[in-house]
């Protein structure tokens, strides 16, 4: 999805279009009082006072009639440079404008554009005529209060996005509608695999049997294959003391991102933020030989961190996550080997789940920012110049961003786009010389004397919450058949004649393992069949008399018409072999 705001054309004329919507709300409502109108990625958006009056979708169409009138007409925009004084006297009867000229420094240069019979103050640049503003749309209108600040009124937000065509404007539109249908949230609820609650709270979700099934599913799944690459995998506490984090550093350097402690007797704990803590103790609770590195030490590990109520997102951003987590403990001359298997791993699994779309991000420190970033500038140096130089030797293609690397250490990270255009990272490789320094870590080397490891943490899935998100999004819904919550619908196409038949086929199928639900309800076959589609089971089976009498079944595939009629013994089959094959 196109970036408005990146776009220097497209935002031109979105600003422009915001001015064209303050006019036509000006003439509609003449007592109409103008906060600020900027342009954001997904358009543009005005923040207006309407005293009492509610915008409707109605108002909203009138809206526009006025605006496409007015750029029907055409006037020419033009710019005027006008002294603080000026200004005062122009904008007198408009409060939120005389407070926008009041916070602008002294000696700054004030401007207004006019088109017609209507000025607004305003920075620019704009485009030259209203008439280039024809191919917009409003969007929607929603409440914000002045200045953010929720002690203040409510103005109204209302949004819309323009384009030089009404091709790019229809294009966008239907993307906009995608990503819709596509997000997460709505089709979480319309799965039933996860839901929120404001009595719990916000971040805080919960994963409805449907999505707890997939979510096993992806838990197996990558167990397994951390197994199979010589991962250990441990189960460590929620909560520690607070000594602890303040021992790695979280406390100097992460503490605004945890919860705050919890005191009782003479202790004081934290839900941790981060497993590495407990992962470096379990190091450290053995001698270690050269010859035993690397140790990989994994644990799928709920986390918890204060993310801002505003910034929380369905399953994309919560605030109780589970780490697909695990750290490494490496040699020195190990690194460059270890990072490899890590990027294979992720390009493995990407490969499972047909990702494709995906950028790596070199995250670098922010040299100026010490209170985020471990103080030590050699160590920085080493780390970052050590993960640039792997990442070039393998081959990987990356774009750098300073600002962005964990406290103790710079990381490799695979960067992806939500729905709505959010950019998240997925999966992450860190290399890490400082949590090894605070814990003390050692092995015995080549010649008896202690050496100090490194440590690479990495998550493949990211956290699951993530994770499903995405694979909600990308999938609209329609789970591979070995995630799919509900691999099977066994529908008998009259209740009475087929039930027991249906029965029998459906205990066979749970036998067998796979996961198969009845639908014997008293309704209509095509309502049974349209609710199956809706809820995107991947296999429906449609039992009648020939099936009855032949012993065989007959199924449709989601997303396609025809049906397909087969032995339970070939069926059984063909589901074992594409589950196998994760298809
Ligand atoms: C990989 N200590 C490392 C770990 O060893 C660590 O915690 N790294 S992290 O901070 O980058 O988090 C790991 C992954 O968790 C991220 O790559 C991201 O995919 C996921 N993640 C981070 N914050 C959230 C959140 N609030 N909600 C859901 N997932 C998150
Ligand atoms: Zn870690």
């Amino acid at each position: 999805m196109i970036d408005i705001k990146e776009d220097e054309r497209l935002s031109k004329l979105n600003h422009s279009c915001a001015h064209l919507l303050a006019q036509a709300v000006k003439h509609l409502y003449p007592k109409a009082k103008f906060w600020v109108g900027p342009v954001i990625s997904e358009g543009f958006y005005y923040d207006v006072d309407l005293g009492d009056h509610t915008l409707t979708d109605d108002d909203l169409e009138k809206i526009a009639k006025e605006m496409k009138k007015l750029a029907k007409d055409g006037k020419r925009i033009y710019r005027v440079e006008i002294s603080r004084e000026e200004a005062l006297e122009k904008f007198k009867d408009d409060p939120y404008k005389i407070d926008l000229i009041n916070e602008i420094p002294d000696g700054e240069v004030i401007s207004c554009y006019t088109q017609g019979d209507f000025t607004d103050l305003c920075r620019g640049p704009h485009v030259d005529s209203v008439k280039e503003c024809k191919n917009f749309k409003l969007l929607k209108v929603s409440g914000a209060y002045y200045k953010g600040d929720s002690k203040n009124k409510m103005l109204q937000r209302i949004y819309g996005v323009c384009f030089d065509s009404k091709e790019d404007l229809d294009n966008y539109l239907a993307a906009l509608e995608d990503a819709k249908e596509r997000d997460h949230r709505k089709i979480g609820k319309e799965l039933e695999l996860f839901m929120g609650h404001e009595l719990v709270g916000p971040g805080l979700q919960m994963w409805l049997a449907n999505g707890a099934t997939v979510r096993y599913e992806l838990e197996k799944y990558i167990k397994e294959k951390e197994v199979k690459l010589g991962y250990e995998h441990v189960y460590t506490p929620y909560l520690a003391s607070t000594e602890l984090y303040k021992v790695s550093g979280h406390w100097d350097h992460y503490k605004d991102d945890m919860f705050p402690p919890m005191k009782i007797d003479n202790e004081e704990l934290v839900l941790r933020p981060m497993n590495c803590p407990h992962h470096m103790l379990i190091y450290k609770s053995k001698l270690h030989s050269y010859r035993d590195l690397p140790i990989r030490i994994g644990e799928l590990a709920p986390d918890f961190r204060y993310e801002a109520s505003g910034a929380v997102c369905g399953l994309e951003r919560v605030r109780q996550m589970c780490q697909n987590d695990a750290h490494l403990f490496v040699r020195p001359d190990q690194i460059k080997d270890e990072v490899s298997k890590v990027v294979n791993l992720i390009l493995d699994v990407y490969k499972d789940f047909n990702i494709t779309d995906y950028a790596f991000r070199l995250s670098l420190r922010d040299k100026n920012n010490t209170e985020k970033y471990f103080d030590d500038d050699d160590m920085w140096e080493k780390a970052e110049s050590e993960l640039r130089r792997v990442l070039t030797e393998l081959g990987i293609d990356f774009y750098e961003a300073p600002g962005e690397a964990a406290f103790y250490g710079p990381k490799l990270d695979v960067q992806i786009k939500s729905a709505i255009g959010h950019d998240v990272t997925l999966s992450t490789c860190q290399l890490d010389f400082l949590l090894p320094e605070r814990f003390d870590l050692t092995y015995v080397d080549e010649n008896g004397k202690k050496a100090r490891p490194v440590v690479i943490h990495r998550a493949i899935l990211g956290t699951f919450d993530r994770f499903m998100a995405f694979l909600i999004e990308e999938t609209k819904g329609v789970f591979p058949l070995w995630l799919a919550p509900v691999q099977v619908k066994v529908i008998p196409v009259n209740n009475e004649y087929h039930l027991d038949y249906a029965k029998e086929v459906t205990d066979q199928l749970k036998d067998a393992g796979f996961r198969v639900e009845l639908d014997a309800r008293d309704e209509k076959l095509g309502y049974r069949l349209r609710e199956a589609t809706l809820k995107k089971v991947p296999y429906v089976l449609i039992l009648g008399d020939k099936e009855m009498a032949d012993k065989t079944i007959s199924y449709r595939l989601f997303g396609h018409k025809e049906t397909e009629t087969v032995s339970l013994d070939d069926f059984d089959k063909m589901l074992l072999k594409q589950i196998k094959e994760r298809r």
